[in-house]
């Protein structure tokens, strides 16, 4: 096991309003570097906006703003949101910040002398809101973008290319080398079919047409394609050619860090192809796993402002919670592939996991264990009954499986092992019978039945911390659990709980009224 991880998200656009789209690539990133922290890695964590180029340059004429103060305005409306989620990102990095242009225009520089950018012209058809150019091919007789599906103007200028051809071989043997440099696989099948085995063009990597980007230091009527300048992002926040590189060599050209970079099934294409060929070139090692994610549409598609499907995070958060918002990204809608945001189910998520299973599980533990055993864990004394010793193999198995799906990036499937102790928890309370064993004074087996609860909780509590910030805490407290058994390593061995004092506190979810929340959430979204 490496001893640190680097994660990275894609770094956001200041255009518009983030919805529960963009949310959902954080906090996934961010029960990622949660997880990783709980089982002892160093991580650094990193996210931050993308704020050049002509898509920024327009909305902030149309809003009377220069470019700055437009993205100044907007990014402080991210930073919002990512702390109302409980984002525990290291670093926002924004590409206006000087050391990013310093980075970006020293990588220009260097790329330029190598020889590995050159100058030419390009021709092509330009997709405005993506930022980038298309072959005629690619736009199709409709000349719409392949990105985004939306219509595309034909452009030429003189432009700097990078020569993609030196780099494709080894980009494809890297490909082949380690199966998941790109899952899920079929991104990565997608990205030789549809890009690289039709011939990959050079990459234009500047433009004359705008000037809200990062200048060319060699050619000043020149700015950096603004994708090549975003990219850099992941490298320029942590120093890479700037005074103080320590964190560039400790969390990137360092072989004990393990570095994952998530994304969006529509950006793969310039984090999977240019990206690592911008790395070779500048010899800098590869990040170890791109990991590609779904995205969330809505029961009538793409989200969008015209369609008034768009959700925002913010109200769902307030009348929610935090925990129901993670919850429901991570646990809904299986990360990898596409999802949709249905008020339906998130009311359902909400009352039947949280609050049926989860919540209801702590409740009746507690009023059991106050009833029967004046409020405290009975200590563990092994298994005292059959099912003592099915739920204990099943809790070792599940953080064992729970673990297996985390170091794999699984994080919906990681949350489905831990529901499963849950659950099964849920049944060992209709199978063992507590309020039988009270009435027939079987007292072994029923001190057996609370301690086995009580650890299941407690086990449970631990693996949800990455997704859930505040039930964990509530659920500690209720138990009794002091600080230094919130630990995952201690969850090797069953039966850590035994003598703690519990103490009723509310149900950790309130259950929701369905059609009520269901129309509450539809007038969100209006
Ligand atoms: O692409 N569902 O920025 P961006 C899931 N600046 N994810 C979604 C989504 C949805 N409905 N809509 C957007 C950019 N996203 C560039 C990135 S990185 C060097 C530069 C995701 O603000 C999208 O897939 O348009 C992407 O990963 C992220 O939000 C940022 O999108």
């Amino acid at each position: 096991m490496k001893k640190r991880f680097y994660i990275t998200t894609p770094i956001y656009y200041p255009s518009a309003k983030l919805h529960i789209g963009h949310a959902y690539c954080t906090v996934l990133s961010d029960i990622l570097a949660r997880y990783n922290r709980m089982i002892g890695k160093e991580v650094y964590f990193l996210t931050g906006s993308d704020e050049h180029g002509q898509k920024i340059a327009e909305n902030a004429a149309k809003a009377g703003k220069t470019p700055q103060q437009f993205a100044d305005d907007i990014v402080k409306t991210f930073k919002d949101l990512w702390e109302k989620l409980e984002i525990t990102n290291d670093q926002f990095i924004r590409t206006t910040d000087p050391k990013h242009v310093a980075a970006v225009q020293k990588i220009f520089s260097k790329l330029l002398e190598q020889g590995d950018i050159y100058l030419g012209s390009y021709e092509g058809w330009y997709c405005t809101p993506c930022e980038s150019f298309w072959t005629s091919t690619q736009v199709g007789e409709e000349k719409l973008c392949p990105d985004c599906g939306r219509s595309v103007h034909l452009a030429s200028e003189e432009s700097y290319f990078f020569k993609t051809d030196k780099y494709v071989d080894g980009l494809l043997k890297k490909y082949e080398e380690i199966p998941n440099f790109i899952t899920p696989v079929a991104r990565k099948n997608e990205m030789i079919n549809t890009f690289i085995k039709p011939g990959l063009s050079d990459l234009a990597v500047s433009r004359t047409s705008i000037d809200w980007g990062i200048s060319v230091k060699e050619n000043e009527r020149h700015v950096v394609y603004v994708w090549v300048d975003a990219l850099i992002n992941y490298i320029s926040a942590l120093g890479y050619l700037s005074e103080d590189d320590k964190l560039f060599h400790k969390f990137w050209q360092s072989d004990d860090v393990e570095i994952v970079q998530i994304l969006g099934a529509d950006i793969t294409r310039f984090h999977t192809i240019y990206w690592p060929m911008i790395l070779k070139a500048l010899g800098l090692r590869q990040a170890d796993r791109y990991f590609v994610h779904g995205l969330l549409m809505m029961k009538d598609g793409k989200m969008s402002k015209s369609k008034g499907n768009v959700i925002d995070p913010l109200p769902l958060i307030e009348k929610y919670g935090v925990d129901a918002v993670r919850y429901y990204l991570a646990r809904e809608i299986v990360f990898g592939s596409d999802g949709q945001f249905t008020p339906e189910q998130f009311v359902e998520r909400f009352n039947v996991d949280l609050v049926n299973d989860f919540g209801n599980l702590l409740n009746r533990t507690v009023t059991m264990i106050e009833k029967y055993c004046e409020s405290v864990i009975p200590f563990y004394k092994g298994q005292i009954t059959p099912f003592d010793r099915e739920i204990e193999e099943l809790a070792l198995d599940v953080v064992k499986e729970y673990k297996a799906n985390f170091d794999d990036l699984k994080v919906t499937e990681a949350i489905i092992s831990a529901f499963k102790l849950i659950s099964a928890s849920n049944k060992y309370i209709d199978n063992t019978k507590p309020w039988e064993l009270n009435a027939q004074g079987k007292k072994e087996e029923l001190d057996a039945a609370m301690n086995h609860l009580a650890n299941n909780l407690y086990i449970s509590a631990i693996l949800l911390q990455p997704v859930l910030v505040n039930a964990p805490q509530e659920l500690f407290k209720q138990l009794g659990v002091p600080i230094e058994l919130q630990d995952f390593k201690l969850l090797n061995k069953y039966g850590v709980l035994g003598g703690q004092k519990v103490s009723k506190g509310d149900p950790l979810f309130p259950r929701l009224k369905v059609n009520e929340e269901v129309e509450h959430i539809k007038n969100l979204m209006k």
